[in-house]
């Protein structure tokens, strides 16, 4: 671990009271602890936003009475297999299932999976969480 080094900064009140409140909404102890996140936080919108390889999961709610959706499904995923580590299925009704697919690769390709997997037919839902492979943010 890094040694910590203390500083001092200047904000304006009303800045210094929103800050408090997020501390206390976010249940942080202390506001080192709040700004730190604060900052890997950014840290991590720059990396997606410089397109530098991250990590995330693509979750999808789909039908699959739908016939040939989990096969076109599975395709897919095998077109981008170079950002596939895993998958997993849950069968979540009689007719809906849900699949969470774990990515790691460069950002942009990531949402070009999301993108090819929520187009087809009988997908109702997808959504795409990114987070960083944590190498820039120690
Ligand atoms: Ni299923």
């Amino acid at each position: 671990m890094s040694n910590l080094v203390r500083l001092s900064f200047s904000l304006e009140e009303p800045l210094l009271r929103k800050l408090d409140e997020l501390q206390g909404k976010s249940r942080y102890t202390n506001r080192s602890e709040l700004i730190r996140d604060m900052i890997r936080e950014r840290l991590v919108h720059i990396e997606w936003e410089e397109d530098q390889e991250a990590v995330g999961t693509v979750t999808l709610v789909y039908n699959h009475h739908l016939p040939g959706l989990s096969q076109k499904l599975t395709h897919t995923q095998h077109d981008y297999h170079d950002l596939v580590l895993a998958a997993t299925h849950v069968h979540l009704s009689h007719d809906l299932c849900v699949e969470v697919v774990l990515v790691k690769g460069f950002a942009s390709r990531i949402q070009e999976l999301l993108d090819a997997l929520r187009r087809h037919k009988g997908v109702l839902h997808g959504t795409l969480s990114l987070t960083s492979t944590g190498i820039h943010l120690a």
